[in-house]
């Protein structure tokens, strides 16, 4: 899975991509380095963030929704506004990447189950301002996947059926980097919820934590840990992994695949 975040302020990637033809050039060189989908975004979920009106975040990405789906892409939408996940699906994508995983917006779930669209619930807690401080487990583990659990019975309760849930641990939300290695660790404890697991490592800070000293404070420069983690990922049975850098991540988790098929 690709991104492409038509934002001004991403973290790893802000404002790169803030033009639509620009973000769909972007795409479209992602799906021929190798991604099956792409992820794109409206608004930034990084602590401190300019919050984005639903209607603002619908004019980022509609027009980079439409031209991809248009050209036969799986096109994924990073939203936790409901209105405008059922504006995206209409346009053409098939996949809601929800990092809230309905707890921004009580109506998703039922807009994605009217919209049939694929559905990511991923974990988190707070919000963007307050989820450095709930950063607090006994067992990150156990209360991840407790409350991953919690959000699907929430989902098929508003009408979600089991083929559209997929989950993710939600890397840096909520967590600090030995909570995210201890999740990455276990991911099988996350696919043992029953559903396809996405895993989104990209860039992210924790990753700085295993590059030399000198490029740690520089996100691009953690995009070699970020291949080595899909190609781990997709060893652990990751569904999917959401990267910036696509090529070497594609070769990575293809290469999980032949090693697999030739155990
Ligand atoms: N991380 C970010 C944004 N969206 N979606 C999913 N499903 N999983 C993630 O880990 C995730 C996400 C933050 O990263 P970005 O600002 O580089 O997009």
């Amino acid at each position: 899975m690709g991104i492409v975040n038509v934002t001004p302020d991403s973290f790893s990637d802000g404002g790169q991509w803030y033009d639509t033809d620009v973000a769909i050039a972007h795409a479209r060189h992602l799906l021929t380095q190798g991604a099956d989908i792409i992820d794109v975004g409206g608004e930034s979920t990084r602590p401190g963030a300019a919050p984005v009106t639903p209607g603002e975040e619908a004019a980022r990405v509609l027009p980079v929704v439409e031209a991809l789906a248009g050209e036969g892409a799986v096109v994924s939408v990073d939203t936790v506004n409901a209105a405008t996940a059922e504006a995206v699906v209409a346009a053409g994508a098939q996949i809601v990447n929800d990092v809230s995983g309905g707890l921004a917006d009580a109506t998703m779930a039922e807009a994605v189950a009217r919209a049939g669209a694929v559905y990511v619930i991923q974990h988190w807690r707070g919000t963007p301002e307050t989820m450095n401080s709930l950063a607090v487990y006994d067992d990150v583990v156990a209360e991840v996947c407790g409350e991953l659990r919690e959000r699907v019975d929430q989902a098929r309760a508003a009408g979600v059926q089991d083929h559209q849930i997929v989950l993710d641990p939600g890397l840096g939300f909520a967590k600090n980097a030995d909570h995210n290695w201890t999740l990455l660790a276990h991911l099988d404890a996350v696919a043992g919820l029953g559903y396809p697991v996405l895993v989104g490592a990209s860039r992210k800070r924790f990753l700085s934590g295993v590059v030399p000293p000198a490029l740690a404070a520089e996100p691009l420069a953690r995009d070699h840990a970020t291949t080595a983690v899909s190609a781990l990922a997709a060893q652990a049975g990751a569904w999917a992994v959401r990267v910036h850098e696509v090529a070497a991540t594609a070769d990575a988790v293809r290469v999980a695949a032949a090693w697999r098929a030739h155990r």
